[in-house]
């Protein structure tokens, strides 16, 4: 006897999720290869937010930004925020970056010289700053400290001096302030990570108190993981903090979220709404490059990618599948999950656009808005700063 969640109730759901796109996604990127530069991408934070404003104007779900800094830094963060607000959007997560200066070839915070550790502090410091100014309520840390070669440094002591800036920060947080720290099992160290894994983000947060929570970018994890069960534990331990959604078939690829395995992020997704994760304590935020495509529908598919697993992760009938479950009927608790997973929700993510006031098709509402070819035309030189600059 099916007790299918009825659709009223998933589009319930679904209207209140909110996915954080990142001002990086619509700036130029590539690989250390090749930036392909592509016509009428952002050359300030205010046009990054510009292209932002189309993407929740079209999909109606993705009304927060994450700003990257120094990428994004800006004399007047009120008027940013403002310039955001007046074009229906908020301020996100602030990322810190301490992985691009020459200072940093050793790593950061967990760099062997005590000044390059206080200089990486002083960055992480100011990001809270920023916080403060713009109504952030995240922090996002990832470091790509490491090290290239066994000996090179001290494996445990690059752990204490993690924790120890780790604790300055925490203590740095307001009250409504998060910190998420983010792991990533290699890149750009080869030998050892100094946050490679969902393990050692979750320990220095359990250290650190309830302002700190583990960040899990799917791009992160070597090849077979299984990272809905990383995320069901998190949430059961109140650890999770958000996602860095992204796509990939081999690395940290930064493809459009779904692209590659759209049966994991359904699972994903699963497990959120299993561990009541559905609220605004996680944070669904993308983190992508589109090197080779247009940016703004690729962010728009991106945000109907993560719904449309989030739709499937809805319609699972959870009576059906604890019976199953509890009665150790193996091909029964599977035909539950995979009957949610094979159902077409487009339509139903149709009438949920169409109910908001929204073309029930994004994409071909951006083509048809001519905004592309506005940009191409107005904004002609300069570069932004971020991986393309
Ligand atoms: C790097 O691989 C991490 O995914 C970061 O979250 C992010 O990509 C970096 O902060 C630059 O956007
Ligand atoms: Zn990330
Ligand atoms: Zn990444």
């Amino acid at each position: 006897m099916t007790s299918r969640p009825d659709v009223s109730a998933v589009k319930a759901a679904l209207r209140t999720q909110a996915i954080e796109t990142p001002s990086w996604a619509y700036g130029n990127s590539g690989t250390r290869f090749k930036v392909f530069a592509q016509p009428g991408v952002p050359r300030t934070p205010q046009e990054k937010l510009d292209d932002a404003a189309r993407v929740h104007e079209h999909t109606g779900v993705a009304p927060t930004v994450a700003l990257h800094i120094p990428w994004d830094r800006v004399e007047d963060y009120p008027a940013l925020a403002q310039h955001a607000k007046e074009r229906g959007l908020r301020l996100g997560a602030i990322n810190s970056n301490v992985f691009q200066d020459d200072d940093y070839k050793l790593g950061s915070v967990c760099h062997p010289d005590a000044g390059v550790r206080r200089k990486a502090l002083r960055h992480l410091l100011e990001c809270v700053d920023i916080m403060d100014a713009t109504g952030s309520r995240d922090l996002k840390l990832w470091f790509s400290d490491g090290t290239n070669y066994p000996g090179q440094d001290d494996i445990r002591a690059r752990q204490g001096r993690l924790a120890e800036a780790l604790a300055a920060v925490y203590e740095r947080l307001g009250d409504d302030q998060r910190m998420l720290l983010e792991y990533k099992f290699f890149e750009p160290a080869f030998y050892t990570t100094d946050v490679p894994d969902w393990g050692t983000a979750y320990a220095h947060c359990l250290r650190l108190g309830e302002k700190a929570r583990v960040v899990v970018d799917t791009g992160h994890h070597a090849p077979g993981t299984n990272i809905e069960f990383i995320v069901a534990l998190l949430l059961r331990e109140e650890k999770l903090g958000g996602f860095d959604f992204n796509s990939r078939f081999y690395a940290d690829d930064d493809l459009m979220v779904g692209a590659a395995d759209p049966f994991q992020l359904f699972r994903i997704m699963y497990e959120v709404v299993r561990g009541g994760g559905f609220t605004s304590d996680v944070a669904f935020m993308l983190d992508q490059c589109h090197n080779i495509e247009a940016k703004i529908p690729a962010i728009i598919r991106s945000v109907m990618n993560v719904q449309e697993a989030t739709a499937k992760a809805l319609l699972v009938d959870r009576e059906a599948l604890s019976a199953a479950q509890a009665s150790g009927d193996v091909l029964a608790a599977n035909a539950v999950l995979m009957d949610a997973y094979n159902t077409d929700v487009r339509p139903l993510l149709a009438e949920l656009r169409e109910d908001l006031g929204i073309d029930p098709d994004p994409v071909a509402a951006y083509h048809r808005s001519g905004w592309a070819q506005k940009i191409t035309d107005e904004r002609v030189g300069g570069t932004q700063a971020g991986w393309g600059a």
